[in-house]
């Protein structure tokens, strides 16, 4: 095979291993072999003669992904040459602004559409054109020529011209400086602290791979959680490193910022956001940030919650304290993401109705180059959550979208849950705020509100284990969410089905029988979980499993009495007109199903009604006997999932089948404990017997009371 650029000739042998154990380290870029010489010939060609047009950074890497796939692909020795293009080459790598102009004017003013990290593949008179305005641009095309290789599109008919619809698609890490990841439960933080700066690790450098390939174009790199010393020159020498090693491919740094860093680092007697001092302080830091790192993308900021400081250690508003580091960074282009998750540990109101009433009355109040960065819904990551009502209630200030990707209430990385289900359900519930189809992902997009800014965040499931996500399937969760933060209204089927073909085998009955698994996979663990609304009923503190009965401590609002408030009559918190009215806070139209216990979807019953555990529902059944026999389906659909994987034994390479062998034998075990204890817990108030066709509990209430389990990862 030959791939040519730029004049010089370079040759390399490359050994070929296929069939060798496969522990799942290469991600969705496994480039596997070709089932057969068919297909292996009709691809060969358009791999075997490719120019790439140009010099720097980014096309190196692009030349060397392309080696990288070929060597995958093929399995012999490969040998690349590299050349300027000529009309023999089959692919081309060009930039718009390079094509020759007979082609130029036959690609026509749709040439134009193509946008700063867009991408046009164009199947042009028996070649493949690959074209962008940047190097990022072809990048992302290469990425997406490799992988319409992977899932075997046919190349003739290729016309895909790609922009991402969304600005800012980062990954958020929870990484601590002493490598422990907040909410990690694949390993400990990648980022080797105490190597850095000068060792740059392999798996930094494939962890860029791997996010360019997804459209992922920002990082910050440090818990929310955070300590000021990452702004300390020692840290920021570190983290220049990063972004020297990321910016190659598309992708920026971004810093959590405490909020009383200039108190810690400096001893300034305050860090109010309307003091002077405290303004230079920021403004000089930053500076020096830039001095390190002149394309640094800007803070992340947690404030006023859970313990961090903020500007209502002042008696300020979020605005007054994302408006002082907006100026800050401004001047370099720089951008402010302000998380909404501020709520009072005093609860002096519904949790989830606070971040709403603090954040709407600021709307329009904030620098334009800040953007509030807004959980999916509006208590935690729940496993089922309405969406946040303030998605379509801030039309004057940027929202972003925060996505958990790792699995802090779902299983944490040992349950088999397929998260785009649940992301598409929040992405396409309808806001209502301009009508009828103003939908969560049209806030985020921006074309509801036409913000300027617009991005999308996920908190990563990344850590030092083999495979990067503790379960091999979690990876589909990184994978599903930069697709999502490139448009959010992808098809979740399309995803699922591509990110199979291209992790582990193209053979029809292996994509269809997963893809079922897949997206059947969130209201499976809905029902053994948190069936009919039922949410933040988990163990305290490291959030590992059941608890229902977690009361008392230091905050009501982080206990699962507060929320369930099961009594012997009924269970439920009561979010209508009379009770928190949390509802209100939605438009009207979801008053209508959601603020009527008959109408609401039973889905969302628990969290907008108290209901008596004897009411009749939809169903036929009445409350309890639902769910009841919602948590009995919830563990069938466990092992129905296991039952289905089973079957792929031999389809796939043995090591990856193992892993997820095994690991659905804690899932359903798990499904087991938390069905078995979640009843016995509330059988308790509705003391009523179980349902026929519901399994006996495998042990007495009093067992998973007493049940502990010693040093849970993620905390
Ligand atoms: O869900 C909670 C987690 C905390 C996390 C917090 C947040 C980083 O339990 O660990 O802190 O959310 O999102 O800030």
């Amino acid at each position: 095979m030959s791939i040519k650029k730029s004049g010089a000739t370079i040759v390399f042998f490359i050994l070929i291993s296929v069939g060798y154990a496969n522990d799942g380290y290469k991600l969705w870029l496994q480039y596997l072999p070709f089932e057969n010489k068919a297909v292996s010939d009709y691809y060969r060609d358009y791999l075997e003669n490719i120019s790439i047009s140009g010099e720097s950074p980014t096309l190196d890497i692009i030349q060397k992904e392309l080696i990288i796939a070929s060597e995958g692909f093929f399995d012999q020795q490969v040998l690349p040459e590299f050349s300027k293009t000529t009309d023999s080459n089959l692919t081309w790598i060009i930039r718009s602004e390079d094509l020759p102009e007979e082609i130029k004017g036959k690609l026509g003013t749709k040439l134009s559409e193509v946008k700063e990290e867009g991408y046009w593949l164009k199947s042009y008179q028996g070649k493949i054109i690959i074209t962008a305005k940047t190097d990022i641009g072809l990048l992302y095309g290469t990425f997406a020529f490799l992988k319409a290789i992977q899932t075997r599109e046919k190349l003739e008919n290729l016309d895909r011209l790609e922009n991402p619809k969304i600005q800012k698609r980062l990954l958020n890490h929870w990484d601590n400086l002493n490598r422990t990841v907040e909410r990690g439960y694949a390993g400990f933080s990648i980022w080797n602290w105490h190597r850095l700066p000068n060792h740059i690790d392999q798996q930094y450098i494939d962890y860029a791979r791997a996010n360019a390939s997804i459209g992922i174009n920002g990082t910050s790199i440090f818990n929310v959680n955070s300590n000021a010393l990452i702004l300390t020159p020692e840290y920021l020498a570190k983290a220049k490193a990063l972004a020297d090693a990321f910016r190659p491919y598309g992708i920026k740094i971004y810093l959590t910022a405490r909020f009383n860093a200039p108190m810690i680092l400096d001893s300034l007697p305050t860090a109010d956001p309307l003091d002077p001092d405290v303004q230079i302080w920021w403004k000089k830091k930053t500076e020096e940030i830039y001095s390190y790192i002149p394309d640094f993308g800007g803070f992340l900021v947690k404030a006023d919650s859970e313990g961090q400081p903020g500007p209502h250690n002042y008696g300020r508003t979020q605005a007054d304290g994302a408006n002082m580091l907006a100026d800050a960074v401004k001047p370099f282009g720089g951008i402010v993401m302000w998380r909404a998750f501020v709520y009072n540990e005093k609860t002096p109101t519904d949790r989830i109705r606070q971040a709403y009433d603090e954040f709407k009355p600021l709307d329009g109040k904030f620098r334009d180059n800040v953007i509030v960065q807004v959980k999916n819904g509006p208590l935690d990551f729940q496993p089922r959550e309405p969406f946040h009502p303030l998605f379509g209630a801030m039309p004057k200030t940027p929202l972003m979208m925060e996505f958990q990707i790792t699995k802090e209430y779902l299983g944490q990385e040992t349950h088999w849950v397929n998260l785009a289900t649940m992301w598409r359900e929040i992405l396409q519930s309808d806001t209502y705020a301009k009508g009828k189809g103003s939908t969560v992902s049209k806030v985020i997009d921006g074309s509801l509100h036409g913000y300027k800014l617009t991005g999308i965040a996920g908190v990563a499931n990344i850590g030092t284990d083999r495979n990067w996500t503790g379960h091999q399937t979690a990876q589909a969760d990184w994978y599903a969410f930069g697709k999502l933060a490139w448009n959010p209204d992808s098809n979740i089927d399309e995803i699922a089905e591509n990110w199979l073909k291209m992790t582990f085998s193209n053979d029809v009955d292996f994509v269809a029988t997963s893809k079922e698994i897949m997206l059947q996979s969130h209201e499976i663990l809905v029902n053994y979980m948190t069936p009919l609304g039922l949410h933040h009923i988990m163990a305290r503190s490291h959030h590992w499993g059941p608890g229902p009965w977690v009361t008392g401590g230091g905050r009501e609002d982080w206990t699962a009495t507060y929320y369930h408030k099961a009594s012997e009559e009924e269970i439920g918190f009561d979010r209508t007109e009379k009770g928190s009215n949390a509802l209100a806070q939605y438009a009207p139209e979801w008053k209508k199903t959601w603020g009527d216990a008959d109408k609401i979807p039973l889905e969302y019953l628990l969290w907008f009604h108290r209901v008596s555990w004897d009411k009749k529902l939809s169903t036929g059944n009445n409350l309890w006997t639902e769910m009841a026999l919602r948590y009995q389906k919830g563990v069938e659909g466990a092992r129905w999932m296991q039952s289905q994987w089973a079957k792929m034994e031999g389809k796939i390479d043995q090591e990856r089948y193992e892993h997820i062998s095994s690991f659905f034998k804690i899932q359903v075990s798990e499904a087991e404990w938390w069905r078995d204890s979640c009843l016995l817990y509330f059988q308790q108030f509705s003391k009523m017997p179980l349902p026929p066709g519901v399994e006996k509990p495998k042990h007495v209430l009093k067992y998973y009371l007493n049940f502990k389990r010693n040093f849970v990862p993620g905390i």
